[in-house]
């Protein structure tokens, strides 16, 4: 019997140990929430069209997260970097919308514009990578061009 507590003594301390290193990251919840990648109608590349293309991140956590100097990024390296100071509410979203405009903030949502002319999110399929300010990657969606929109 005592051999086979020690053995059950050992097997709660290696589970605490594993439960232990992952509470030790930075939040998981930032993440990508969808991609809206082929805006309404003909992509003519006015701006009106290249704001209906968008990615929206999202923080899931019950606090706010500063999300500043991380980057969203499609395959072929076309890069936007969140503000500096840029800090994402508890439970509240970040649309990136691809063309220019000025950011505002609503109960739910901060729309930030990248201040392209032209597209990124190709419309026959592409990825969105999501990297922490130091380049580490924290979160991909890919997708493969079916329909207009991803939930990721
Ligand atoms: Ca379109
Ligand atoms: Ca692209």
């Amino acid at each position: 019997m005592r051999v086979r507590a020690l053995v059950v003594a050992c097997l709660v301390a290696a589970s605490s140990l594993l439960i232990a290193a992952p509470a030790q990251a930075e939040p998981a919840t930032i993440y990508i929430y969808k991609v809206y990648f082929d805006s309404p109608g003909s992509d003519t590349g006015s701006n009106f069209s290249l704001n209906a293309e968008y990615v929206v991140i999202r923080n899931g956590d019950g606090v706010a997260h500063s999300i500043s100097g991380w980057t969203v990024r499609d395959t072929a390296g076309h890069r936007y970097t969140f503000p500096d100071g840029f800090r994402l509410g508890a439970g509240k979203q970040a649309i990136i919308h691809t063309g220019d405009g000025t950011s505002y903030t609503t109960s739910a949502s901060t729309h930030l514009y990248w201040g392209r002319e032209w597209y990124v999110w190709n419309n026959t399929g592409d990825k969105v990578i999501l990297q922490r300010a130091d380049g580490s990657l924290k979160d991909t969606c890919s997708y493969s061009g079916a329909g207009s929109k991803k939930y990721c």
